[in-house]
């Protein structure tokens, strides 16, 4: 490189200064009180699912112990856990929704 005879040369990278955001998955966990149709209202209301999409993850979570609701930034993520939480304490409900890092 270079043809002063030495084969060196300086190298600057730039790094590239837009970086993606890490993704947390947003999981429902079962339990044995909180009625069926409360988690399905749960994820229609606070994750936008339609009913058929709303009853296959309930399902799901009530025969595999957990699902994932939805897939988003940090902030997003904890909103959400936070909105359920609240929601299903307001309701006298156990249900627990955590968040995980993807
Ligand atoms: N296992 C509950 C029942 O039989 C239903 C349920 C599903 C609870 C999903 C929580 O995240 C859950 N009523």
């Amino acid at each position: 490189t270079g043809g002063d005879g030495a084969g060196t040369a300086i190298v600057t990278k730039i790094k590239p200064q837009v970086k993606k955001p890490s993704l947390y998955r947003v999981l429902l966990l079962n339990d044995d009180y909180t009625p069926m149709e409360f988690v399905i209202h749960v994820l229609q209301r606070f994750f936008n699912k339609n009913q058929e999409d709303a009853t296959q993850i309930m399902l799901h979570v009530h025969q595999n112990g957990v699902g994932e609701c939805g897939v988003f930034t940090y902030e997003i993520a904890e909103t959400k856990v936070t909105q359920v939480m609240d929601f299903a304490r307001r309701q006298q409900h156990p249900l627990q929704c955590v968040m995980e890092k993807n």
